[in-house]
Order: C-alpha cells, then structure tokens, then sequence
C-alpha cells in the first residue's frame, strides 16, 4: 500500500490497476469501461446529489450520498448499507466482526479546472513535479475530500476509487499528449516490475499500447469541454488572474493518510501557493516555482469536440 503511493509507482500502478479492474469487469458486461469523475469542473458544489446527473444522486444511476452523521455509513443510492457491504478482509487483518458498509464525509472543494489546467502546463522536463503535484495536491487532496472509506487504507474498496482514478490518469494521459516529450517523460531509472505485478513502468506508459494489446482513449466530458478550449487558450498569466474561489488544500489527515514526508508536504503547500487563485494567496517566490509553458497550449484533438 505504501509503495505504490510513492512517486516511481504511483502513476504506472494506478494506471495499470485500473486497466485489470476494467478488464475483469468485461467478463460480466463486455462493453464495460471505466468512467472518470471531473471534480475540477464541479469544484464549487462537488457532492451535489439534486439533479438525476448528479453522481452523488440516489437513484439507481447514482453513486449515492454522503454518509450519516452517526456512522458515516451510506444510506441512499445502490451502495447504501442496507444493500451493499465493502469486500471482506483479507485473512490475517485485523479482525473486524460482520459486513462493513461503505463511509463518506463530504468536505470541502477539490481543485478547480484553472488549477488541473496549470498542472497541465509543466513542462515536458519537469515531470517529477507534475507528478508530484497530480499526486498530492489533485488526487491526495480528493481522496479525503470524500473521506470515509475513500481516505483509509481500504479505499480502493469504495466504488468511487475507481472514478476518481480515472480522472488522475486522464490527466496524466491529457499531459501526455502535448508532446513526445511529455509521453515519454516518466523517472528514467525505475526497472523494477511494479509491486504485486510481473510488469514494468515502461509498459503502461504509452496509452495507445497497454499490456494485452490495448489502447486506451478518454472521451473528454461534456461539461469540461465547454471550459477547456476557453482555458487552453490563455497564458499562463492569464489563468493566474482569473478571479476564482479558493479550494481545498492538503490537511492532517491527508497528510497522515498518505504517509507524506515532510519534504513532501513542504513541496505540495509550496505548488497550493502557486495553484489557489491569487487573490487568496501571495504568489510563491520564483526558487521554489517548477518551470510553466507559458504560452497557450496548442490546438488538439479535444478542443475540436463538438
Ligand atoms: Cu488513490
């Protein structure tokens, strides 16, 4: 669990995790692929469950809700308690007697399209802080801003660890796109086979070449794509000034969760500095800035999307 939250394993892991998750769910319904939920487009109001749309919405379609006040344990939606219990254990946990029922407790807003859109613009030879910043301030940060099952040891147990995954490696995959040099950008000395797995990094670094054979493509959503194109076409500086409000940063319990070290956590309050909208924040001091493309970026294929 620990090692692949670290940085030579994170991305590659997840990604290849997420491809055996959906090819397992193939065998039930071949025409299965797993979504991803953009939180960065409902940053202001993300765990709204009024409209049929919603993820969070209790019908049927739904994720369902947040958890009750009293046990933090799901009540509405196919997942609620009454329904629905997490896998059991693995032999030799520690014991914990009968189902255990699925928790939330929204808090909070995840970063927002300008901050993914900054991310986005790291350069190609910068991508040990791309990493670090998709790891700890996008998706560290939103693991426990639905807290619950989703910021414990058991998170990949809540069927939403699955969507918000996705999304992390779309954005990986967004990043990649740029250029082969952003394709190809991964740490240069990790040759080991990811733990628990007979496949190297490498491997699942090119989308359009997974192991088995597969190509993966996301679909951009509908909702970015009517903020995306706008975004892309800024300056860097342009976005910096785009009045917003400000989002969650990393906090203790994310923190202790995610077993950061302290160098870390100095790294990821010093890119929340540079991520928040500047009105809330002074802008970081240049030493600590990681290198930004500061033109737009340029015309591809999604911002084509009708
Ligand atoms: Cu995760």
């Amino acid at each position: 669990m620990k090692r692949i939250h670290e940085a030579t394993h994170f991305l590659s892991w997840h990604r290849y995790y997420v491809l055996l998750y959906e090819n397992l769910l193939r065998r039930v319904d071949c025409h299965f692929t797993v979504a991803y939920w953009d939180w960065s487009v409902v940053s202001s109001n993300p765990f709204s469950t009024a409209n049929p749309q919603d993820l969070w919405h209790s019908a049927n379609t739904g994720f369902g809700g947040n958890g009750n006040n009293l046990t933090d344990c799901v009540q509405t939606g196919p997942f609620r308690e009454s329904e629905w219990s997490l896998v059991p254990l693995p032999a030799g946990s520690p014991p914990e007697p009968g189902p255990r029922c699925l928790e939330r407790i929204f808090n909070g807003n995840p970063p927002d399209a300008v901050a993914v859109q900054e991310v986005l613009r790291i350069t190609a030879g910068n991508f040990t802080d791309f990493e670090l910043m998709l790891r700890l301030n996008l998706h560290d940060v939103v693991h426990c801003l639905i807290d619950g099952t989703m910021c414990s040891l058991d998170s990949a147990a809540a069927p939403e660890f699955f969507l918000h995954h996705g999304f992390i490696d779309k954005i990986w995959a967004d990043w990649q796109k740029k250029s082969d040099a952003h394709k190809n950008a991964f740490f240069p000395n990790v040759n080991v086979v990811m733990p628990g797995t007979q496949v190297y990094p490498r491997q699942v670094v090119d989308l359009a070449s997974q192991p088995g054979g597969v190509r993966v493509e996301y679909q951009p959503s509908r909702a970015a794509s009517n903020v995306l194109p706008l975004l892309r076409g800024l300056s860097l500086s342009a976005l910096h000034h785009i009045p917003r409000r400000p989002f969650s940063g990393i906090n203790e319990k994310t923190i202790k969760m995610f077993h950061l070290k302290p160098s870390e956590v100095k790294r990821a309050k010093e890119f929340e500095k540079l991520l928040q909208p500047l009105n809330s924040y002074a802008r970081g001091d240049e030493n600590s800035s990681p290198s930004f493309d500061e033109e737009p970026l340029g015309l591809n294929s999604e911002m084509n999307e009708k």
